[in-house]
């Protein structure tokens, strides 16, 4: 095997960018592809795992069979390690749970909520549990509730969000935590998984720029809305309702915009929301749908493979490095 780090083949191209976060889940490159419901299939998640990230599949709302069935996918696609995420707000979690437990899958990620009661099971048969969190105090309650580390979500991010940015969030979550913290929100080049690092994270996820990955499953109009969004494209809703959703501007952000500005019942408008992350992701209705996505999305530029995502981030972070040194020369 070759040594020179520099060295541009697929196979022997090897990154100086290595955080304990590599060790921690045992991979190659300290990305995580985000495990977005109704997007993150057992496909991307394989394909990002396979080269060299962590992929993850997002559970959402889904039956614990469906993930039973992603799981196997990924386990056909490579023999290196991935992870599931597991929105804590779905009728299935227990069940979900359960199904990571018996196919010990190695990670486990949560979102929306607080996972505290299955974290000893998940522990006792070594799954890392990473909790994402959007405040200072649940990355506090869950480092004692024994999380392995935690994400750290910026209000940059698509979906389900808190209200805080990744700058301010992360450093902040750093110093009140001693577990490892990853970013997540706004990030999609070395750029600002260099910024990560420097605010004392050992890692990043990212979302937005792997529903461009030509493995992830999703309707191609889902892809080219995103390859044609600019900065300002999206939008938050449903900050009366408890659950602020980012996503792209469209004819539903605008219709659920007014109801709620309107004063329309919280459980009205909840039922307006039901279903319409999937008539986006797999019907590809992105006029009716909920078009989750971030800020990142007006960086998105390209369609290509999940490797090619992951080793555009770790040049970029190697190229910028070499820029920053030049500043303190
Ligand atoms: O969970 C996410 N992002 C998501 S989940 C999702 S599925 C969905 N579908 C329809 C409506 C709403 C969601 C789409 N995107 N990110 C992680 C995250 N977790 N962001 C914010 C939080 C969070 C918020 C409140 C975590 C905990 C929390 O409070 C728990 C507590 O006990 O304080």
């Amino acid at each position: 095997m070759g040594s020179n780090r520099h060295e541009v083949g697929p196979e022997r191209w090897r990154s100086m960018i290595r955080t304990k976060l590599c060790e921690l889940v045992g991979i190659d490159y300290p990305i995580f592809q985000g495990g977005m419901a109704w997007v993150a299939t057992g496909e991307l998640a394989g394909a990002v795992s396979e080269a060299g990230g962590l992929g993850i599949i997002g559970s959402g709302q889904a039956p614990a069979d469906w993930v039973r069935e992603e799981i196997r996918k990924v386990k056909r696609i490579t023999r290196k390690p991935f992870g599931v995420n597991v929105m804590l707000m779905s009728p299935f979690v227990d069940d979900v749970i359960q199904v990571i437990i018996d196919e010990r899958v190695q990670v486990i990620t949560t979102g929306a909520g607080n996972p505290g009661k299955y974290v000893p099971a998940l522990k006792e048969i070594g799954t890392k549990v990473i909790p994402v969190v959007a405040s200072v105090a649940l990355a506090r309650r869950l480092e004692k509730a024994g999380a392995d580390a935690l994400i750290a979500e910026g209000m940059e991010s698509g979906g389900h969000v808190g209200e805080i940015g990744t700058m301010p969030l992360v450093p902040q979550v750093v110093d009140a935590v001693g577990i490892p913290v990853i970013a997540a929100g706004g990030i999609f080049d070395g750029r600002g998984l260099l910024a990560a690092l420097a605010m004392g994270a050992v890692g990043v996820q990212m979302g937005t720029r792997f529903m461009c990955a030509e493995e992830c499953t999703i309707s191609s109009r889902v892809k080219e809305m995103i390859l044609k969004a600019k900065d300002r494209d999206t939008v938050v809703t449903g900050q009366t309702t408890g659950h602020p959703v980012r996503c792209l501007a469209n004819r539903f952000t605008r219709e659920f915009a007014k109801l709620e500005q309107e004063g329309l019942a919280v459980a009205e408008l909840e039922k307006l929301g039901a279903g319409k992350l999937r008539l986006a992701m797999v019907e590809g209705d992105i006029e009716n749908g909920s078009v989750m996505a971030g800020q990142s999305a007006g960086a998105v530029s390209k369609v290509e493979p999940a490797a090619g995502i992951i080793q555009d981030v770790i040049r970029s972070a190697e190229r910028e490095w070499r820029r920053l040194q030049g500043l303190f020369a």
